[in-house]
């Protein structure tokens, strides 16, 4: 007789962090479906969260080791895998030293605790200055200006009691949000409009998300800082600045006043594409609702300006009234972070610097202790000395998901070596020497360390894994490889690298007494390692049992109990207590933001190119480069075609299905043509993360669904200076029929 169970866990396949309720017959998943009582979600799923037991049982997801052996990958055994990791790896230091290795870390990281807590002792030991993330290709933009202006708390939209939400570059409805964890994004933007409140959508496409909308304006790509700062300006113009509590600790206002003055809706109006009376209307209406927020995503932020977009985007939130504000733009308090509160003294942060080393090839600055990604593929295959020759991928599939990834294909031909963390073989990971592959997602415990920092309300699930695994766990593996990169040898193992992490959180707990140190660990000594650190950061945070000074407080034994999560309450004010920018204030007016603004000016004076541009976009039923190997999820109508307005495709001869060529500075493509009335003239649109035909792949659903990748027609050239993030929307490009 197979036993039947049902099993409540979160799904950490995007932002959203969704409850799933899992029915278990032996070892099968029979059924996915939202947990209605999940404390953030209340039900709600995606066609992708369903899909984590197909994912489980997907015939082409590694299980085992692959060593490259004559050019063709080979099942090994582990051990093997990791003694082909510490030969390989020896041997190109030894030849060129630690300026020739590297590591990227993918998107995935951040939705799973090895990544979280395992990633960083590993790249210690790498002791490279090479480090590249999908960050890049993403939110860097916003973590930069939130350093700057905050010291890096990011705000978030608070959606649920917000009456006027001004959203750019963002389609929830199909990604379900970002840089705003909000379980069922979808519900909490109908509520804000069954409560009387108006949402506005930017984008240069009529969204699923803008046909929910009150109102949608379509914007000339990359031209959303313009439109933010000519927003702020009638502001200043118009004498509607009034920051409330928040300006008693904010520098800089007066300065940012002047300083944007030249920025009016009429000198903005043609390059935006939005009229200056509507700009101005936008602006009056922002200031006069009660409570109401400006949230910009990947749109806004993939591009030239992005920082400054980032910026802007707060800063209006700042001069209404609304930072920090219910309604508002405010701060998340995780369960596994400090207790901040409003009235605590901030804590004076350090200066945010950048460039501390630069890149070899063209001289780019670090930014947050990476490179640009932008940069990798020129770092491996420009010859001379510090030329890349070892590369380490985690959760990323960068060949398919950094601009010109053609180049990077074919540089990472040229490495000595390469060793990819993941589950599959694909695009990026075909070129690896070694691939060790983390158990499936159902075999792994699951909390959202990156998550609830930036969470619409203040919540914390813990999931235990749904089926046990006998192979090593993905913090395993992280810490064998931390043990080979640092000379330590194939065997340390991830009980060696929680135990480091573990004491020394206790020793400062404890404020240095060693003996109730030792207690401590002692009770902590059943949980695996992971478990351990995470029940340190529990007990010791904002909520946190303290070990037993707070006996209400929180523990994970807690969150084992609680298997729809912990509901911690609706966001609170938080500033000046988490501010840490060297002042201990808000600046308003960080000088690179200023000088920045110069840049901007510039624009204004040139008349906006006339070619076409191609824009990215999601869609519900994909997740980055990684799940179409997922039959359910590419079934049915071709996913990946180029939206093209109908009037552009008369001009260019084009017709509903007919075969376009798309070209770019750096490459071309062929995709179906989709005529689409809601796309701005002038704009096309290709999905992200398609592409799926190179050789070598063990992705066999996926390669049957190939489609084309855009990221063979965005440029690595030109970038966002201030963050180093790539431009991946507004891509000049020439479409032709063939
Ligand atoms: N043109 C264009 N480019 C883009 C974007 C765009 O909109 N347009 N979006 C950008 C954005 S926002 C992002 S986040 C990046 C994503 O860029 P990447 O992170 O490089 O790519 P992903 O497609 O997320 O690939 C994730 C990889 O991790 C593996 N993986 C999945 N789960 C796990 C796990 O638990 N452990 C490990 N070790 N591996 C796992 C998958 O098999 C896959 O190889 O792409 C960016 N690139
Ligand atoms: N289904 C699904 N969900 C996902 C993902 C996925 O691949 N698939 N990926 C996850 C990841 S890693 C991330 S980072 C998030 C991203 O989540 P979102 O930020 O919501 O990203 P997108 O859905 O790509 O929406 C970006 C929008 O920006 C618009 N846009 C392009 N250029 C401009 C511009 O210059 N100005 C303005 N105003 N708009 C512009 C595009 O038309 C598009 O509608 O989604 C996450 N969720
Ligand atoms: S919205 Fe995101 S978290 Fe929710 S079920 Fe879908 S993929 Fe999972
Ligand atoms: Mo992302």
């Amino acid at each position: 007789m197979t036993t039947e169970r049902t099993v409540f866990r979160t799904c950490p396949l995007c932002e959203a962090t969704c409850g799933l309720e899992i029915r278990v017959e032996g070892d099968e998943v029979t059924r996915i479906r939202g947990d209605k009582d999940d404390v953030l979600s209340g039900g709600f799923i995606c066609p992708k969260g369903s899909t984590l037991g197909k994912l489980h049982v997907d015939p082409d997801r590694l299980r085992m080791p692959l060593v490259r052996k004559d050019g063709e990958h080979v099942e090994v055994s582990w051990e093997e895998a990791f003694e082909a990791v510490q030969a390989g790896f020896d041997s190109v230091v030894d030849a060129h030293g630690r300026g020739a290795v590297a590591a990227y870390l993918g998107n995935p990281n951040v939705h799973n605790m090895a990544g979280s807590l395992f990633v960083r002792p590993m790249l210690s030991a790498l002791e490279t200055r090479n480090l590249y993330t999908a960050s890049t290709v993403d939110q860097r933009p916003r973590e930069v200006s939130a350093a700057m202006m905050f010291g890096g708390a990011i705000p978030v939209p608070d959606l649920d009691r917000t009456d006027w939400l001004l959203m750019l570059g963002a389609n929830p409805l199909e990604s379900n949000g970002s840089l705003c964890t909000a379980g069922d994004f979808p519900g909490r933007l109908r509520a804000i409009r069954e409560r009387g409140g108006k949402i506005v959508v930017v984008d240069p496409r009529r969204t699923r998300t803008a046909k929910q909308a009150d109102e949608h304006l379509f914007v000339r790509p990359g031209s959303d800082a313009l439109l933010l700062v000519a927003m702020a300006q009638v502001l200043f113009d118009e004498d509607l600045v009034a920051p409330g509590r928040v300006g008693d600790f904010t520098n800089g206002l007066a300065e940012v006043g002047e300083r944007i003055a030249p920025f009016t809706p009429e000198r903005v109006a043609g390059h935006t594409g939005i009229a200056a009376d509507e700009i101005r209307r936008l602006a009056r209406e922002l200031a006069t609702a009660e409570h109401a927020v400006v949230y910009g995503r990947m749109g806004v932020h993939t591009v030239e300006f992005g920082t400054l977009a980032s910026w802007a985007t707060d800063l209006l939130t700042l001069l209404t009234g609304n930072l920090d504000r219910e309604g508002g733009g405010m701060f998340s308090r995780p369960a596994h972070g400090p207790l901040v509160s409003a009235d605590a003294e901030p804590i004076p942060g350090r200066v945010f610097q950048t460039g501390r080393w630069r890149s070899r090839v063209r001289d780019l600055p670090e930014i947050s202790s990476e490179l640009p990604v932008a940069a990798l593929a020129e770092e491996i295959d420009t010859p001379g000395e510090g030329r890349l020759r070892f590369l380490l991928t985690v959760a990323g599939n960068p060949v398919l998901s950094t601009p010109n990834g053609e180049r990077l294909d074919k540089a990472c031909e040229a490495l000595d070596f390469m060793v990819s963390v993941d589950p599959y073989l694909n695009e990026t990971t075909r070129h690896a020497d070694v691939i060790l592959p983390p158990p499936s997602i159902l075999e792994r415990s699951h909390y959202d360390l990156a998550f609830y920092a930036i969470s619409v309300r203040n919540v914390a699930n813990y999931s235990a894994p749904v089926f046990e695994t006998s192979a090593p766990s993905e913090a395993e593996i992280h810490s064998r490889l931390s043990g080979i990169f640092g000379g330590k040898g194939t065997g340390v193992s991830a009980d060696d690298v929680a135990n480091q992490i573990v004491r020394a959180s206790l020793r400062r707990v404890t404020g240095g007494d060693d003996a109730r140190a030792a207690e401590l660990e002692k009770e902590l000594e059943h949980r695996p390692p992971t478990e351990r650190i995470l029940d340190v950061l529990l007990r010791t945070g904002a909520y946190g049992d303290a070990f037993g000074g707070q006996p209400d407080g929180l523990s994970l034994e807690r969150l084992e109990a609680a298997p729809h999560g912990i509901d911690l309450g609706p966001l609170e004010p938080a500033l000046p207590g988490s501010l840490r920018t060297p002042t201990g204030k808000i600046e308003a007016a960080p000088q690179v933001i200023l000088d920045d603004l110069a840049r901007l000016e510039q624009k204004l004076d040139v008349e906006p190119a006339k070619g076409l541009v191609l824009v990215g976009r999601r869609m519900l039923r994909s997740n980055n480069s990684w799940m179409h190997n997922i039959d359910v999820l590419v079934r049915g109508r071709e996913q990946c075609t180029l939206q093209v307005h109908p009037d552009d495709a008369r001009e260019l001869g084009l017709g509903e299905g007919d075969l376009a060529r798309i070209a770019s500075r750096v490459g071309e493509v062929e995709a179906p043509v989709e005529l689409c009335d809601d796309i701005l003239r002038g704009v096309v649109s290709l999905p992200h993360g398609f592409g799926h035909d190179r050789p070598g792949t063990r992705l066999r659903v996926a390669a049957a669904n190939a489609g084309v990748n855009s990221n063979r027609l965005t440029d690595e050239l030109p970038l966002d200076p201030l963050s180093g993030n790539a431009v991946l929307n507004g891509i000049p490009v020439r479409v032709a029929a063939i």
